[in-house]
């Protein structure tokens, strides 16, 4: 069954799962586009019943939903771990696994933290603003 990924081409966490599809030389994907600056990610029943917290990127492969792009990105490179490089090591290297936690977690506290949040009102709200013509 070919995996969906809803998604958003706006979207840096939407692309993270890309990333990682590329990486692993995933073609066989059905993108599926979601209007979040509609707001549908939000009001959507469908939507809402494969992620509550109403954002993107979601990936459906076959009886299984995830939401959370590094949740979806660990669960690529697991499930396809002899395609390409491989990105997340093994189970039976509790040192390794200790590590990427590690960094992973860094990321998400001290990287994303401060990162999205400037992006978000200097790149994105730039973005927006020249759309409508304010810029
Ligand atoms: N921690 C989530 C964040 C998801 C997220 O914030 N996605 C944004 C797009 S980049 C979104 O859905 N924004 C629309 C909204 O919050 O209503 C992840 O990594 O997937």
């Amino acid at each position: 069954m070919v995996l969906q990924l809803i998604g958003a081409a706006t979207s840096w966490n939407t692309l993270r799962a890309r990333h990682v599809l590329f990486e692993k030389g995933i073609h066989d994907v059905e993108l599926i586009d979601i209007n979040v600056a509609n707001g549908d990610q939000k009001v959507k029943p469908d939507h809402l019943a494969k992620n509550p917290y109403g954002k993107v990127p979601v990936l459906i492969d076959g009886d299984l939903t995830l939401f959370e792009s590094r949740a979806i990105a660990v669960y690529l490179a697991v499930k396809w771990k002899t395609s390409g490089e491989s990105l997340i090591p093994e189970a039976a290297n509790p040192g390794a696994i200790g590590l990427f936690s590690q960094a992973a977690s860094a990321e998400l506290t001290q990287f994303d933290q401060l990162v999205e949040p400037f992006v978000l009102s200097h790149v994105i709200a730039n973005r927006k603003s020249r759309t409508r013509g304010l810029l």
